[in-house]
This record gives structure tokens, C-alpha cells and sequence, in this order.
């Protein structure tokens, strides 16, 4: 019989689904489920909801549960062989919270499949919205968690991170400050990886070692609750929250809602989820220490395997931990492709296609014209307050604005990559814009390093699936090598390798000079 997994990827935009045959060493179903068109009666944009705050970014829970519902009914009627899963696990958008009452666990436990989701879950929730990773209205509370820790290094050294606007830690916080009372009702506290898990498995899930790193409430090496971390952020809070595991580890069989409604394997076992950038780093084979890849998505994301755990004395980095046991780097740009987006729609660009051949039509440099393409309220470096800035950059000149914004994007990765002192040997390019040669050339003459385009669509909810395939065939007392069970899955695309341009990347190392001057100008602008 064929051993087959089932990976889900609750991401901000979409639900994904992929299952993976263990020994045909295939991908045999893959589906995505897009928030704002397949559940528009949420009304969310890009999987968030509209506030008149542009620093509040919450999304409904609810929807996700919604999705759940959908995407299982798409797979029974596309014929996937549900009966056949042995294991499900999953990978959500990082630091989203939800926060449950005290009805959530009997209610998990009971999930009647004769209702939906929805209506199973109607009086769980303490907080009817998630602060998710686009929020960046807690400056003020990571300010004075980071003070009562000691500091930026201090803080980073903990808990893996200086504490940031999007992690949990400090979105609670805010949540207990301003509505003491609901804070006081809620007797869980889920991230999206950690409620989605729980739907699966009919019981409060988990929250694991990569996810839970992205709350500035885990100590990073002894991977366990950190009090001096909870009691600077919320009361009470140790009681609030599941407890830590590794990701893929066995939580029980599948809530018998699925096996009803939907014919799934009884037997079929339900693990702990993590984040989406720890599942892509197994998804995209980043097994080895030292192996970096890039992934140009909602968000760009620079991230790789670390030997040892090693954090950013400056704050601007992330470690967490790795669903293969050691640890993982993460750096998260968050005006990536709805930027580029925003510069398409700007210059009126019909498609990428031409956006791709705009950029052909320039010159690594730009004649030294500089983007700083902050549409968004940024992370790294921390911009609190949205702005686009040029320099030396005609504003009607479309081509050479899809330049600088690559350009920009790709300058800012290498100079807030630094502290990690990796000189990758490759780069593996992953994510909707990895389609776009001209895009990727930059990219290798900014890295001055090879770059490898690398097609695995989702490569979260792929490395999901192997996560479960991961925790299953440890379950069974098998001893999986990850190498071994990620092999096969995610190759380079053949001939796609790039090498850098030598006197493009000359010229790139002087410009970064000019982009950090820049960037330095313009927050010393912004933050006066
Ligand atoms: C990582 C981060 C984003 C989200 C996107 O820290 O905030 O990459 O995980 O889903």
C-alpha cells in the first residue's frame, strides 16, 4: 500500500494542500484555496482585514476553519485517497495569535460533522480577530518588553529575536493592556500553526520550537517557556499557553470530523505544526547547515540551516528553531511582492512578463538611482511609518523603477544579512517572482553568488508533508534520516543555475555603499 502524507499550509492568502507518496518519492496532489476569492464573504484583501489603522493587521480565524472545511471537500471530490493518509501535519504564517475560551477544548474534543467548522466553533473564540505577522501596532510594547529583558541583546540572545511588532509576545501584551477583560477570559492562547493543528486533532495542539521561537517568549536554547519573558509581557500568561514540542511529534489520531465528513483514514495520525518558513526549509531541502535560500513571496524572505545557535547582537535577525532538531536563520522583508505588486500597478505593467523585460531594458546600477520601496510599514529595517523613497530616481521612468525596487529589495537583503557571516556558495530562489530571470540575475549580481532557481510552488506545505511523514515513520520507531526522506523532492530546476555578472557585481559593491547611506538617511528622516 502507498505510504501517503498530507501537508496543509495555513498561509496569509491561501490554504494549501499537498500529499506526498513516500516511496513513488512524489508529489501526487497539490491544490490552493485562495482566502479573498473562495471565502469573499469575510471581506478580506490579500487575506486581511480592511482597518483604518494601517499599522492594525488582523485576519478572522473563523476563515481559516472555513478553508479547513473547503479544502477537504476539494480533495474528496478531486479523488484524493483520503482513506490512504497515514499522517497529516501543517505549517501556518508565522506569530498570528488566537485566543480561545474556556469552551475551546470540550469543543474540539466534540466536533459534530454534521455542522461545519463554523458552526462547531461559534463560541470559542475570546478575541473575534488575529493579530497576524503584517501588524506592526506594538511598537510600544516591545519597547518596554525589551527594557524590562534587558535590552536588544539580551533579548535576542533569550529568546532568539529583539522583540518585534508582529511577534506574539508583544501583540499579547497589547491585547491584555487594552481589553483586560477578554485577555482575562481567554484560556488559550493558539498560534495559526498551533489552532489549525488542533482542528485536526480535536484537542488543544502543541505549539512547536520554529513557531513558538517567533513569540519572544521561548527560551531559544533550552527550548521551554521562558518566565522572565512571560512576566514581562502579559500575567498569568503560563496558564494561557499549550505546551512546547517538536514539530511532526505524534498528537493523537485525527478528530473523527474528518474521518466522517470526509472519509479520512481513521487511523490517520495528527502531528504538531510549525511556522511556514521552518516547514519551507525542509519543503526546499535545506537540510546541511550552511544552505541558504531565498524566497520571494507576500513576504521576501532570506533564511537557511545554523549549526549552532547563533543570534543577531543588532536585532534585525531571527533564530529559530528547525523541524530537523538544530536551528534555522530568518530574516523577513515584509515589502516584497505586494510591493513589487504596488510599482506594476503604479507604471500600469500588464504582467510580469513585461515587468521582467522592463528591467532587461536597464542597466545594473541604475545610474545609481535608488528605490527605498516602503509601501508597507517595513521590519527590516524597522520602518514604523510607510514611505517611498528615491534618490537620484526619475519617477517616470517605469524601467528604471522595476529595477531600483529589485534592486533595493535584493541591496537590503545583503546588508542586513551580514551578522549571519554565512557566505552562502548558493543560492536557492524560491516563490512567485523566482520565475523572472532578469529578477534572479540581480540577485546573483547583488549576492555576487550562483543562484538556482528551485520550483517546489509550495514548498511549505511540502515540507508539511514530510514533517508528518517525518513524525509517522518516528511513531513507528523507524529512526527517519532527513536527508534520506527529503530526497527526491526538491531539486534545482535542470540548467537553471545563474552565475553572477563580474562587473555587474563591482558595481553593486560600490552602490550598496550608496543604498546604506540612503536607507540610513531616510530612516534618520523618518524616525526624528
Ligand atoms: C516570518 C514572517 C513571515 C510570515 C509569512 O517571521 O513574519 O515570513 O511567516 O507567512
Amino acid at each position: 500500500m502507498a505510504r501517503l502524507f498530507l501537508g496543509l499550509d495555513s498561509s496569509t492568502q491561501s490554504l494549501s494542500a499537498v500529499v506526498v507518496d513516500l516511496d513513488s518519492r512524489k508529489v501526487i496532489y497539490e491544490k490552493s484555496l485562495n482566502f479573498d476569492h473562495a471565502l469573499p464573504h469575510y471581506g478580506t484583501r490579500n487575506g486581511v482585514l480592511p482597518n483604518r489603522d494601517p499599522l492594525v493587521k488582523h485576519s478572522p480565524p473563523l476563515m481559516w476553519a472555513e478553508a479547513l472545511d473547503l479544502i477537504f471537500a476539494q480533495m474528496k471530490k478531486d479523488g484524493v485517497a483520503l482513506g490512504k493518509i497515514l499522517a497529516v501535519s501543517g505549517s501556518g504564517q508565522q506569530h498570528g495569535s488566537v485566543y480561545l475560551n474556556d469552551r475551546a477544548a470540550d469543543t474540539l474534543a466534540n466536533l459534530e460533522p454534521k455542522k461545519s467548522l463554523v458552526e462547531n466553533l461559534a463560541g470559542v473564540f475570546a478575541r473575534k480577530t488575529s493579530p497576524i505577522w503584517m501588524d506592526s501596532s506594538t511598537a510600544k510594547e516591545c519597547a518596554e518588553i525589551r527594557k524590562k529583558l534587558g535590552g536588544i541583546k539580551y533579548t535576542a540572545s533569550r529568546t532568539g529575536s529583539d522583540t518585534f511588532e508582529r511577534f506574539t509576545g508583544p501583540q499579547i501584551r497589547k491585547f491584555y493592556k487594552a481589553e483586560p477583560k477578554a485577555y482575562e477570559k481567554t484560556t488559550g492562547i493558539a498560534l495559526v500553526s498551533s489552532f489549525m493543528a488542533s482542528l485536526l486533532a480535536g484537542k488543544i495542539a502543541p505549539i512547536d520550537f520554529g513557531d513558538g521561537a517567533g513569540m519572544n517568549l521561548m527560551d531559544i536554547r533550552r527550548k521551554n517557556w521562558n518566565h522572565d519573558a512571560l512576566k514581562a509581557t502579559a500575567p498569568s500568561l503560563i496558564n494561557k499557553l499549550p505546551p512546547l514540542a517538536p514539530s511532526g511529534r505524534v498528537i493523537g489520531p485525527v478528530s473523527s470530523y474528518f474521518v466522517r465528513k470526509f472519509g479520512l483514514n481513521p487511523e490517520a495520525l495528527a502531528t504538531v505544526w510549525t511556522g511556514d518558513n521552518p516547514a519551507s526549509v525542509i519543503g526546499l531541502g535545506l537540510i546541511k547547515p550552511g544552505q541558504v535560500a531565498i524566497s520571494l513571496g507576500t513576504s521576501d524572505t532570506f533564511f537557511g540551516t545554523m549549526e549552532k545557535c547563533q543570534t543577531d547582537e543588532n536585532g534585525e535577525g531571527h533564530v529559530f528553531g528547525s523541524p530537523t532538531g538544530g536551528y534555522m536563520t530568518l530574516i523577513c522583508f515584509k515589502n516584497g511582492s505586494l510591493a513589487r505588486e504596488k510599482i506594476r500597478e503604479l507604471y500600469n505593467i500588464s504582467d510580469w512578463k513585461r515587468f521582467g523585460e522592463l528591467v532587461a531594458t536597464t542597466e545594473p546600477g541604475n545610474n545609481g538611482g535608488i528605490l527605498l520601496p516602503w509601501f508597507e510599514a517595513e521590519i527590516v529595517p524597522r520602518v514604523n511609518r510607510p514611505g517611498v523613497h528615491r534618490f537620484d530616481l526619475d519617477e517616470n521612468d517605469a524601467a528604471a523603477n522595476c529595477r531600483a525596487i529589485f534592486e533595493a529589495q535584493m541591496m537590503s537583503m545583503r546588508l542586513h544579512s551580514q551578522w549571519m557571516q554565512v557566505a552562502p556558495k548558493q543560492i536557492l530562489a524560491t516563490g512567485g517572482a523566482s520565475n523572472d530571470l532578469a529578477l534572479l540575475q540581480i540577485m546573483a549580481d547583488v549576492m555576487n553568488c550562483r543562484v538556482l532557481r528551485i520550483e517546489v510552488s509550495k514548498s511549505a506545505a511540502l515540507g508539511a508533508a514530510l514533517q508528518g511523514a517525518h513524525g509517522w515513520l518516528t511513531a513507528a520507531d523507524k529512526n527517519p534520516q532527513w536527508e534520506k526522506l527529503v530526497a527526491g523532492f526538491s531539486q534545482p530546476v535542470p540548467n537553471s543555475e545563474i552565475r553572477p555578472d563580474k562587473k555587474a557585481a563591482r558595481i553593486y559593491d560600490k552602490l550598496i555603499e550608496k543604498y546604506t547611506a540612503c536607507e540610513s538617511e531616510a530612516l534618520d528622516e523618518l524616525n526624528c
